[in-house]
């Protein structure tokens, strides 16, 4: 199993030389086969290092790290450093100098999940500030549960496919419904339903309009509506105030349903600021024209209509008003909780929305509680390791950022995930140790002080599974350890026995028993639920189990049939639309209804003078993130060996630009090389570079360096969405693209740094 699909590896010589994926799979995702050659590519970590700048002076800030080499260490010795440091670090800073977020997808797998693993063990040693939220769903995530008391039951318990496919008539997707971005699933999936939805939808006769800058944001035949990037929320202010205005807005499940729309009206139709958010309002902002707004509001009023938006919406300047908006456009339409009718965040965005969920618990690992209470919000690292005692505004609190003195990763890679590299490699010089756990040299990897090898999923047995997918599964090892890589259970089980706490942390089991104990757990729960389970030497023998699902959910069904009963968990008990306590917190750039405000990163603004190419920073298509970049799929998507961007004609034809060339990418933040693509299926002005592509900088001294391979985090802004939830802003930014001419440097990505034997 993998995040992107069930699969069968064939090996040869402790290598995956094919991949087969699950005859189960309607519609298997060519990210599959990056797989082959992964386990022993070039790119592994064979063993325990430390950098040399570390071991020699110990530990301390750096400026070094990135462009120092290492010295390999045994297992033992690495183990006794770690213990010493982690020691040092409790007894003189506390556990609240430890940053240990560690955010990352890591790998499938219940028990060998490399975030379960560090936080257990962080714990266990007595804390460790925290990170919040994703970088997946930033401002989602504080909003939502202020506007509808949740936000993972929007995903978890949203309207099925076979739903949408029977009964909806109008799908109106903000975002499209990107087919690649569903070939992945956080801890996997079996099946990949959503082509095979839409194409049921379109022959029912169902109509689809896709809202994006990009025409292949959704399959097959759709209505497209191409906006400028980032004003979406006042198309959808635009569409409401035809609803208000002409008499098609639902004002009985308004009131009975929502909180604070008349102060919402009152800003929809200008009584509050003067200015009406008519559709020609609309549509100077946007760029499209005013008649179509206005007629696809009046569409939407006529039938059963399901208003989509993708997460990446909120992942830019004020993401929190995306989602806002889009409910309350949706409530406005009065049809909230009825089949096919409402709204849906994140169809297109990972294969879990629109997947019927399990109804009782998976098999878990216990994770006990963190003594430490510091948290930020997991987008603030930079600002946490720059500025320690500084304080800041968070979902109505006044916050403070505690004094980081170690930093531990395991499962996540920040030169992927993360906005502005050149500051976040500042950052990173700040703490007196960095301890990275991977089984690749990753970028963050090359910047740690003590890095630690780790297996990947194909050298371990483990158990899969995931609340909306119907299969429990046995994941079989198809391959041994590679070199000295070690699984980070048995390395954080040793460290503890060093610190003298490993058997709490092991409770007496080796990895395999853990997986019988989750399996019992487990097992324990299906039965109460009154299905047989068979004993687990038989399920690890047929490789997977089938659960009960929920079919035929519709979102919000409970709460409209009930809103007494099924009150959503707001202050109000209904859909806020206006919300007193975000109100009350006086933020400038998040007021208490959905409203526009303009970005930043935008093409309508001035910064567009300077940099006239509004860059969509959006997920890969050839792989998940970074993982196996270096990947079949991957790899062959490359232009010269650097990643695609895509270009419109007209915009590549004014800078003389040719399909197949290299140019060079840039802003005021930094710049990379990238690969050009010509696709008329662009909006002209708008360009594309998916994130993923490792960090390679020209000179690894230079924090701003030039990145030779693409990596479009080297552009982006590091500033939050607001101060309501500062989540990730990552997806936009704004850019020039020029020919590179000069000498063309290799890719050193995947080449490990210079280790050295003692
Ligand atoms: N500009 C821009 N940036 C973005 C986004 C965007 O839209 N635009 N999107 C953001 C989003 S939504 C996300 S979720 C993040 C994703 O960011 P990440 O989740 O950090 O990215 P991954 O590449 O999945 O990193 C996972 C790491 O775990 C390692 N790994 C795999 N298995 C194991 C294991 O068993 N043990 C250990 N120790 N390590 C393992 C992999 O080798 C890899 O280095 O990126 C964000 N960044
Ligand atoms: N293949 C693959 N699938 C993935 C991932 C991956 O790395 N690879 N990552 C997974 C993860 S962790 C997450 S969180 C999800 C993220 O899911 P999303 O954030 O929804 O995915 P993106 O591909 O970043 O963006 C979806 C589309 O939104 C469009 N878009 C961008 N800006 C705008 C805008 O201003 N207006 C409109 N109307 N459209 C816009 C873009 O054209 C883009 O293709 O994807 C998941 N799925
Ligand atoms: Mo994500």
């Amino acid at each position: 199993m993998a995040h992107w699909g069930m699969f069968e590896a064939e090996t040869v010589g402790g290598e995956v030389t094919a991949v087969h994926p699950f005859s189960g799979d309607a519609d298997p995702s060519p990210i599959l086969a990056n797989a082959v050659g992964s386990v022993r590519h070039r790119s592994r970590i064979a063993g325990p290092a430390v950098r040399r700048g570390w071991l020699e002076n110990g530990p301390g800030p750096s400026d070094a790290r990135g462009a120092d080499e290492f010295v390999a260490v045994g297992w033992d010795e690495l183990t006794g450093l770690l213990a010493t440091e982690l020691r040092r670090v409790v007894d003189r800073h506390g556990n609240r100098a430890i940053y240990g977020g560690s955010y990352g997808w890591s790998s499938p797998g219940r028990f060998h999940h490399a975030q379960s693993q560090v936080h257990r063990f962080l714990k266990m040693l007595g804390g460790y500030t925290r990170s919040e939220h994703s970088y997946s769903l930033g401002a989602t995530g504080v909003i939502m549960p202020r506007v509808v008391g949740t936000h993972w039951k929007m995903f978890a318990r949203s309207t099925n496919w076979d739903v949408i496919a029977r009964e909806t008539d109008l799908m109106v997707c903000f975002g499209g419904v990107p087919l690649k971005n569903t070939a992945v699933n956080d801890g996997g999936t079996s099946n990949h339903p959503t082509r095979g939805a839409l194409d049921a939808l379109r022959t029912r006769g169902g109509r689809i309009v896709s809202i994006s800058p990009l025409a292949d944001d959704l399959h097959g035949e759709a209505e497209r509506l191409a906006p400028r990037p980032g004003t979406d929320v006042a198309i959808m202010l635009a569409c409401g105030y035809v609803l208000a205005s002409e008499g098609l807005a639902d004002r009985a499940f308004l009131d009975r349903y929502t909180a604070g729309y008349d102060k919402f009206e009152d800003y929809l139709l200008g009584r509050a600021d003067g200015v009406p958010k008519t559709p020609a309002w609309a549509a100077q902002l946007s760029g499209l024209p005013a008649e179509t707004i206005a007629d696809l509001a009046r569409r939407m009023a006529k039938g059963r209509t399901l208003i989509t938006v993708t997460w990446s919406l909120q992942r830019v300047r004020h993401g929190e008003q995306a989602p806002w908006a889009g409910i309350t456009l949706a409530a406005m339409l009065g049809q909230i909780g009825l089949p096919g009718g409402g709204f849906g965040h994140g169809y297109g965005s990972m294969n879990e929305p629109g997947l019927a969920p399990v109804p009782y618990p998976l098999p878990t690992l216990f994770q006990g509680q963190n003594p430490v209470s510091d948290s930020i919000p997991v987008a603030a690292i930079s600002d946490l390791l720059l500025n320690p005692g500084q304080q800041y505004d968070f979902d109505g609190e006044h916050r403070t950022f505690p004094d980081i003195r170690l930093v531990y990763w395991a499962g996540g890679n920040p030169f992927h995930h993360h906005q502005d590299i050149g500051r976040l490699r500042r950052a990173l010089g700040r703490p007196d140790t960095i301890v990275v756990h991977d089984p690749y040299w990753t970028p963050m990897a090359k910047h740690a002080d003590i890095v630690v090898p780790s297996t990947t999923s194909l050298e371990r047995d483990d158990l899969s599974c995931t609340r909306n997918d119907p299969l429990l599964v046995a994941m079989h090892a198809a391959a041994p350890r590679f070199a000295d890589a070690r699984h980070d259970y048995d390395t954080f089980a040793a460290l503890a026995t060093r610190l003298g706490f490993g058997e709490l942390f092991t409770e007496g089991r080796t990895a395999r028993q853990w997986l019988e104990h989750m399996y019992g757990q487990w097992r324990g729960f299906v039965e109460a639920d009154g299905a047989d389970v068979p004993e687990f030497e038989e399920f690890w023998r047929r490789g997977h189990l089938r659960m009960r699902t929920e079919e035929g959910l519709t979102l919000f069904e409970d709460f409209r049939a009930d809103p007494e009963a099924n009150a959503l968990r707001t202050p109000s008990g209904r859909i806020e639309i206006f919300s007193s306590d975000i109100d009350g917190f006086g933020y400038d750039d998040c007021a208490g209804h959905p409203t526009w405000y303009e970005p930043e990163e935008w093409l309508g603004g001035e910064r567009a003078r300077e940099f006239p190419l509004h860059l969509i920073a959006n997920q890969p298509k050839t792989r998940l993130h970074s993982q196996l970049d270096h990947g079949a799929t991957s790899q062959a998507s490359k232009v010269q060996g650097r990643e695609p961007i895509r270009l419109h004609p007209d915009d590549a034809a004014e800078r003389g630009l040719a399909a197949g060339q290299v140019v060079r990418v840039f802003n005021d933040r930094g710049a990379c090389l990238a690969g050009v693509v010509l696709d008329d299926g662009l909006l002209p002005g708008v360009v594309q570079l998916s994130t993923g592509a490792w960090y390679d900088p020209l000179d690894p001294s230079d924090p701003n360096s030039l990145c030779v391979h693409g990596n479009p985090n080297v552009l982006t802004a590091d500033v939050g969405t607001s101060s309501l939830a500062r989540g990730c802003t990552g997806q936009h930014v704004l850019v020039q693209v020029e020919r590179f001419d000069g000498e063309l440097p290799p890719i050193r990505a995947y080449d490990p740094p210079v280790v050295r034997q003692r």
